[in-house]
């Protein structure tokens, strides 16, 4: 094949204008003096994309002559957000676009926030997938996401008299121009119907003919993801699905409209919108049907580029290694064992050893609630051959488990790929282990706690295959683009050399103690501060003092991660502030955003209790410029981007064992902020690198937490003894904050009484102590500059970069 050679596109100013108005005129058929804001954004975007599109060729045909081994991430979700800046600013071209649009009269930010945040995740999971994708191609790993094109991706949250509203957030209505369909990439996805025996003369005993009953055909949609630099860039493959025959003619005609449409509504309902729930399982059908349908079609890709270019099956493990980001995308071991052995004729045995030495799965939480399994007579019927695959699959596991003498007849069951308790259900995680040759967990805490919890059967049976690969953030987004004024600073310091390699920012801690750079980092943190106060009066009619200190909550709103804690803290300090006016207090902001899954009724309440106190304290003359608490509603990856740069305290309150790593606590400490937390997650990693002077650390530890349940926890008492603590439940419960429905929150505070899962009680005193630490330490600028210096100094580790290296080099044996 011969393909283009890219042709250098200058980089002048003049002429990248010139081209950006041919695009808009020849593309898009508008006069410039005509054209809308939405219109040059189109454009520019195209202009950027032709430098993006020249590098993605040259990376695909450097990947195909290399013949090496790629790297297949499959994942349910990726929360890209925007992508101009990004691309422009990876193809180093962002400074050029900007003078460029300047010479025709257009502002890049006002444009920039035209586009729509690709919102096709849910937080944490969704944003890793979105970091790694990036990192991959800076890295210089030759990879493909794999995904699902929904229509409608997370929902536009909107605050309604203290409530969140869900509503449908349309990011394709103006079209989407980083993405190019392939309809050349179709596969067929079958669900239902029936298995026979394969017949014929080289038909293997294993070999099966499945019959699906239903069918849908998956088309690829490709993003190009461009690396740092734009060494290289990587495909971002997200399938829809689309009906065999988009209206079936026959009952049309006779008059059956509805009908006529049935199955092609069925199909693209398919990929219509993503389960905005996090930690619980979707549980529904339809989800067990987006899994498998995205799966499959990754999967038949996956086999027929191998095939083509290497000819040989057997090969797949030397050059494709499928990473299963979760379990959502788990079925793919059983449909590549289906492949393998109904389609390529292998034997059950040997395609159990290639499917293993391809897959690698990553495990992002603990919380028994978010653990997937299927009801066995639903898999059954959506998916039969599969069944027979998993039970063959299971015979074999249990039979080494049987081998290895390390089981009693009584505890094998742990190892099953079916939980015999109850309603019989297929259990997607041991089925993920047991079809991959490494298991990593996300934090060093997290993949010790899963060697100890979920996993410790099948870890006894197979101790070499966990391991831990803690997270990452990519700073070209979390750092250069969302914080310039940092990333300027930073430069003039100590150069450039930390935007390659971002352990280089190691070379700023000695400016923690250079007096002059303190003020120069107090003041871009204000002016950052300044900028979200004006974000936020505009959209709000909030009026937030840059001076007080801003302390930010923002991730999913969940009891784990104890919003819950840090509002009943924020009420002990109202009452404090109010007590005692004389004291000199310092002047606070509490910003929470975040999403609560539409079904989980008491994250919904605490998204109501925080509007309630807002409201309450905000209008409290007493308190004025003391305290103000802030909901941000929808909160999403550009309000991030916005919110993190802008942040004096970092809230990292999760009960300790219970956040998988989190990623936000990485944004928030190279950017300047410092981190109040738990040891949980990534958080215990953090203060091993930014030191523990640095970080202001409270609460219980996981083997305490675990210690204290174990025990019998008694909320009741603990609340008995904290006179702050009783007081602040007390006012809740008593419906100070909600006089409009004085007992709204009564069922909240007596589930803190009753049982107290999450410890918010446990660790309240430990906590409100840690935030007066903070408050000591506001007061003295200088010595907070000099930690947020060396926190910022500190992180590099925690780049994705490192990450994704880690992962080559371990798991998928690329670099
Ligand atoms: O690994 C990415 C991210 C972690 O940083 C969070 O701590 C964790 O909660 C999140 N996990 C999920 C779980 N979803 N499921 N299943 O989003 O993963």
């Amino acid at each position: 094949t011969v393909l283009p050679t890219p042709t250098p596109r200058p980089l002048d100013p003049d002429l990248l204008a010139q081209q950006i108005v041919e695009r808009l005129t020849y593309r898009m058929g508008k006069n410039a003096a005509a054209a809308k804001p939405h219109d040059w954004l189109h454009a520019v975007i195209m202009e950027i994309r032709n430098r993006v599109i020249d590098a993605w060729i040259a990376s695909t045909k450097k990947t195909h002559e290399e013949k090496g081994r790629r790297v297949y991430y499959l994942s349910l979700e990726f929360l890209i957000g925007r992508l101009m800046r990004d691309a422009a600013s990876n193809m180093e071209m962002l400074d050029a676009v900007q003078v460029a649009l300047r010479k025709l009269g257009v502002d890049l930010d006002i444009i920039a926030a035209l586009e729509p945040d690709a919102a096709l995740g849910n937080g944490g999971l969704g944003r890793l997938a979105a970091c790694f994708m990036e990192s991959m191609a800076t890295v210089d790993v030759p990879a493909y996401g794999y995904g699902i094109r929904y229509v409608n991706g997370m929902f536009r949250q909107e605050i309604s008299d203290g409530w969140q509203v869900e509503l449908p957030e349309t990011w394709l209505t103006h079209g989407n121009p980083w993405e190019f369909e392939r309809r050349e990439a179709s596969y067929e996805v079958g669900f239902g119907g029936m298995v026979d025996p394969a017949e014929g003369p080289d038909c293997g005993p294993h070999q099966m003919r499945w019959r699906p009953g239903e069918r849908v055909i998956a088309t690829a949609y490709d993003t190009p993801i461009a690396g740092w630099r734009g060494e290289r860039v990587n495909t971002l493959r997200l399938w829809e699905a689309q009906p065999i025959d988009p209206i079936l003619l026959d009952k049309f005609n006779a008059g059956d409209h509805l009908g006529a449409l049935a199955e092609s509504n069925r199909a693209e309902a398919l990929t219509r919108v993503l389960y905005p729930a996090d930690s619980s399982p979707a549980g529904q059908e339809l989800r067990l049907r987006q899994e498998y349908f995205f799966s499959s079609a990754s999967l038949q890709d996956i086999v027929r580029r191998h095939v083509q270019y290497h000819g040989d099956i057997r090969t797949l493990p030397d050059k494709a290694a499928i990473q299963l980001n979760d379990t959502h995308p788990a079925v793919s071991v059983a449909e590549l064992m289906r492949l393998l052995v109904d389609d390529h004729g292998i034997d059950f045995d040997e395609a159990w050893d290639i499917t293993r030495r391809t897959f690698s799965y990553t495990n992002h939480t603990l919380l028994p609630e978010a653990l997937e399994s299927w009801p066995v007579p639903l898999f059954e019927r959506l998916l039969p051959r599969h069944m027979q695959i998993v039970y063959a699959i299971n015979s074999r596991l249990l039979g080494e488990a049987r081998r290895s003498g390390q089981f009693a007849d009584s505890s094998i069951g742990a190892i099953s790929l079916i939980d015999e308790g109850g309603d019989r259900r297929v259990r997607m995680g041991n089925l993920a282990f047991a079809g991959s040759h490494s298991v990593n967990g996300v934090s060093a805490l997290h993949t010790d706690l899963m060697k100890q919890t979920v996993f410790a059967d099948l870890h006894r049976l197979y101790p070499a295959r966990i391991n831990n690969k803690t997270n990452g953030v990519t700073f070209r987004r979390w750092l250069m683009q969302c914080n310039p004024g940092l990333t300027g600073l930073i430069r003039e310091a100590i150069g450039d050399g930390f935007l390659d390699d971002a352990e280089k920012l190691r070379d700023l801690d000695r400016f923690a103690d250079d007096s002059a750079f303190r003020e120069k980092f107090l003041a871009v943190k204000r002016a950052n501060k300044a900028a979200l106060s004006a974000l936020l009066r505009d959209r709000l009619n909030a009026r937030l003092d840059p001076a007080a200190l801003f302390d930010i909550q923002i991730k999913r709103i969940h009891e784990y991660k104890r919003q819950l804690l840090n509002i009943v803290e924020a009420v002990s300090l109202y009452d404090q502030i109010r007590s005692h006016p004389e004291k000199e207090w310092v002047p606070r902001v509490k910003l929470f955003g975040g999403k609560a899954a539409p079904s989980y009724h008491n994250a919904k309440l605490i998204i109501k209790l925080a509007n309630d106190v807002a409201r309450t304290v905000n209008h409290d003359p007493s308190v004025q410029g003391m305290l103000k608490v802030q909901f941000v509603p929808n909160y999403n990856v550009s309000m991030a981007e916005v919110m993190i740069p802008a942040a004096d305290l970092s809230e990292q309150i999760s009960t300790a064992g219970m956040e998988a790593s989190g990623t936000g606590n990485m944004k928030f400490a190279v950017n300047g902020a410092l981190t109040i937390g738990t040891l949980d997650g990534a958080n215990v990693e953090m203060r091993d690198h930014v030191g523990e002077e640095n970080i202001v650390i409270f609460g219980l530890t996981a083997q305490e937490v675990a210690d204290r349940r174990a025990q019998g926890y008694s909320p009741r008492d603990v609340i008995g003894e904290s006179r702050e603590l009783a007081q602040a439940l007390e006012a809740i419960a008593g419906g100070v904050f909600s006089p409009d429905d004085p007992d709204r929150y009564k069922g909240l505070v007596q589930g803190l009484y009753d049982h107290d899962w999450f410890m918010v009680a446990a660790d309240f005193d430990s906590y409100s102590a840690a935030q007066r630490q903070v408050d000591a330490l506001w007061l003295d600028q200088q010595l907070w500059a000099k930690k947020a210096i060396h926190n910022v100094a500190r992180m590099g580790w925690f780049s994705s970069d490192r990450t994704i290296r880690e992962y080559a080099t371990d798991i998928w044996k690329i670099l």
